[in-house]
């Protein structure tokens, strides 16, 4: 039998004879044995003892978690005292209730650190030592028990000292492209975990469980549907359905957001038009949203993809963005919802690089919205590409606001099958300098509104969670659930800070498994890159699905075609955006415009996506293009491989599920590396004409063959692509 054959029975037997085998259900909320004595009776003493002060469904959750962790960490449960402070060791309450309690500094420190904060540490009343999680509101003293169980996870804990914490962004927010049919758009981990049919009378117990592994991470906030709306999703029917989904997240502190499909007043409201300044589509979106807010009190708003990739929107009634948001927002306004309105428009009749339509749609309406609208950014101009330079409407607007939307789920990005942790990206992104509005202004300033004038901030992240037992197809697509989590809360973490954090939580203490995958998770994203879209090429994925490389890809809608982004041809290669092509530079602040039109100085990652430069063109590093272009895709290949062969390091020390599941996909992610390079530098030297560097591995296989390849199963494609 081969190897990965005798691991997969060995992994089989162990899941079918160990009732608590880890297949990742549990995600990074694990809870294992404590095993350092003197840390396991100091827990130990803390949750013998556990006093609330007051009542809230919110402590209803706490106490749920408290007793997961007691059972996971030390094998007991927790005892809750009521009405007998004396007997208490860990308090818990807001501070209001808790004032008589605390001194002045500590009750101003707790004050400053807003709704969602929470101050953790050491009190002493009355002779006796407490230690205490307060917040301002109960969701603040959740997330306060979340860190603290994090941090006795990850030994870190230390009674003595305080730590205190709040999010820099208010809406924190997954959006998920789940349709009502449950398949999902761009979802590589099975079905929707929505059972919108067995609703509103059936509860999967799986709806907790995700409730509770987001709030552990400060997610606060989700669109349960997808952008390419279905507008039957509000009718009453399924309001009703909503409705139980928004009862079961309110205590986790999580408001349910849903996709507004423009021409729902056609849909669903027997209307002739959905024309945003039509009196009868206006009373239409005012009642509908007075109902919804009559079964979810606290319904977020919506979320609406308007005029892009054939979704309806004000443009057919010669309205613009402004006009077609500022109505639904209107909608909302009274019940205090907010409006998210994507920046992700282009057209295929327009003929502009789609790397400028947004800005130019957007920029010409700053200033123009109301007060509830966040208009939602993707974190380039194109789509989710394995590198992008940050979206030039980043800087370009003073006021409106802004939010930031990633993408969780991997669609250009391995899928499931690929390790490739997103967080790295996510920190280029977020610490780009934008030098507006002002001249050390960054990404992440901007939608923090430290940098901007905004208060209403948004980070979302269109989810990668399916039915699939681990959640996210891949164990390691649950990093990156997590760590978009931690950057929303705060971005300015750094990847590294986030990986070491998800490790310890998911694979616990040791200092050799803790830096082997460090060193995986930290160069997967890099080693993605170098495979398949190194130096600035972008969009060569397969057609429609987006599975493995199709730089060939042509005919049908220029701007879905490879052509259209990498223009090779026997000159040379990459995308001309300068003032000699198509100006996208130019959106830009002038400090980036002058520095990056200058092929010698824009970095060297992102020169094909600005630069349309021949073959021989010399790089930094001396060597011609094209064999720069071969030594990325060959060194991606060899980062693919190292990633698993320093996996395999691993296999005495980690559970055989996790080890073997992990294992099947490196094998599968290297031969997906390899084809990606195959593939794409035996299309490219059909141009190029010219050998291969003598270093690399020689590319083999036959253009024709992988120009064959089709995948009509591929998953997460919507059927009408
Ligand atoms: O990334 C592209 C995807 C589409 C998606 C679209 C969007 C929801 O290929 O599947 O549609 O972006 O973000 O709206």
């Amino acid at each position: 039998m081969n190897k990965p054959i005798l691991l997969f029975c060995l992994f089989w037997a162990m899941t079918i004879f160990n009732s608590s085998a880890k297949d990742g259900y549990k995600l990074w909320l694990d809870y294992s044995p404590i095993k350092d004595a003197s840390k396991a009776s100091e827990l130990n003493n803390l949750l013998n003892g556990v006093y609330f002060f007051g009542e809230n469904p919110t402590y209803e959750v706490i106490r749920n978690e408290l007793k997961q962790a007691g059972d996971g960490m030390l094998n007991m449960q927790p005892t809750f005292v009521s009405e007998r402070l004396e007997a208490a060791n860990l308090l818990l309450g807001s501070r209001e209730q808790m004032s008589q309690l605390l001194g002045l500094d500590t009750q101003t420190e707790i004050l400053k650190l807003g709704e969602d904060g929470y101050w953790r540490g050491p009190l002493e009343f009355e002779g006796k030592h407490y230690y205490a999680i307060i917040g301002n509101r109960p969701v603040g003293i959740l997330y306060g028990v979340y860190d603290w169980l994090k941090s006795i996870q990850s030994n870190t804990f230390n009674k003595g000292t305080q730590h205190s914490d709040s999010p820099k962004i208010k809406i924190r927010m997954l959006n998920h492209w789940d349709n009502l049919d449950r398949t999902v758009e761009r979802g590589y981990a099975g079905f929707s975990i929505w059972d919108w049919h067995k609703l509103p009378g059936y509860i999967d117990p799986r709806y907790i469980e995700y409730a509770r592994a987001n709030a552990s991470i400060g997610i606060n906030a989700v669109s349960l549907t997808n952008v390419n709306a279905n507008a039957r999703i509000l009718t009453t029917d399924f309001m009703k359905k909503a409705k139980v989904l928004a009862d079961l997240f309110r205590p986790y502190g999580i408001k349910v957001y849903l996709t507004a499909r423009f021409s729902a007043p056609m849909e669903i409201g027997g209307l002739e038009t959905a024309d945003p300044l039509d009196p009868e589509v206006i009373a239409f979106w005012k009642k509908k949203t007075d109902e919804m807010y009559s079964f979810i009190p606290d319904f977020g708003g919506y979320l609406v993809k308007a005029n892009s990739e054939g979704q309806p929107g004000p443009h057919e009634y010669g309205r613009n963005h402004a006009e077609g948001a500022n109505m639904l927002a209107d909608a909302l306004a009274p019940h205090r919802g907010i409006l998210i309105w994507r920046a992700f428009v282009y057209s295929h009749e327009i003929d502009e690089d789609r790397h400028k339509q947004a800005n130019s749609e957007f920029e010409p309406l700053d200033g123009k919205f109301r007060e509830n609208v966040i208009i939602q950014v993707k974190n380039g101009a194109i789509d989710f590409q394995p590198r992008e330079p940050f979206h030039p409407l980043f800087g370009a607007v003073k006021e409106t606001n802004l939010g930031m939307e990633f993408q969780i789920t991997q669609e250009y990005l391995g899928q499931a099958t690929q390790l490739v942790f997103l967080a790295p990206m996510w920190e280029e992104v977020l610490r780009s300098r934008t030098f507006r509005p002002t001249p050390n202004s960054t990404v992440a300033g901007i939608i923090d509104g430290s940098d901007s004038k905004q208060n209403l901030t948004l980070m979302a992240g269109v989810s990668n969670i399916g039915t699939d037992r681990n959640w996210t197809g891949h164990l390691f697509g649950q990093a990156n659930w997590f760590a978009f989590g931690r950057q929303a809360w705060n971005p300015y973490l750094s990847s590294k800070e986030i990986a070491e954090e998800w490790i310890k939580l998911t694979f616990g203490q040791n200092q050799e498994i803790l830096s082997t995958i460090e060193e995986i998770m930290l160069e997967s994203h890099e080693a993605a890159v170098n495979y398949m879209t190194p130096l600035g090429l972008h969009h060569i994925m397969g057609r429609s699905h987006h599975y493995g490389p199709g730089p060939w890809v042509e005919g049908g809608r220029a701007d879905w075609t490879s052509l259209y982004y990498h223009k090779a041809d026997e000159e040379g290669i990459g995308f001309d955006r300068t003032s000699t092509g198509s100006s996208a530079l130019s959106q830009y602040a002038s400090q980036i415009a002058a520095r990056w039109s200058d092929p010698n100085q824009i970095p060297e990652k992102l020169l094909l996506w600005f630069h349309h430069l021949p073959w021989d063109f010399k790089l930094r590093s001396g060597r011609s293009l094209w064999d720069e272009i071969a030594l990325h895709y060959d060194k991606g290949v060899k980062t693919a491989r190292k990633m698993k062969s320093d996996w395999e390091s691993l296999e005495s020390q980690i559970d055989p599920e996790r080890f073997v599941h992990v294992d099947q996909l490196l094998a599968i992610q290297v031969q997906e590396a390899e084809w990606w390079r195959n593939a794409c530098l035996l299309y490219f030297q059909t141009f190029s004409k010219r050998p291969f560097p003598q270093e690399i591995e020689q590319p083999e296989g036959d253009l024709d063959y992988y120009k064959s390849l089709s995948f009509p199963t591929a998953p997460g494609i919507r059927p009408q692509w």
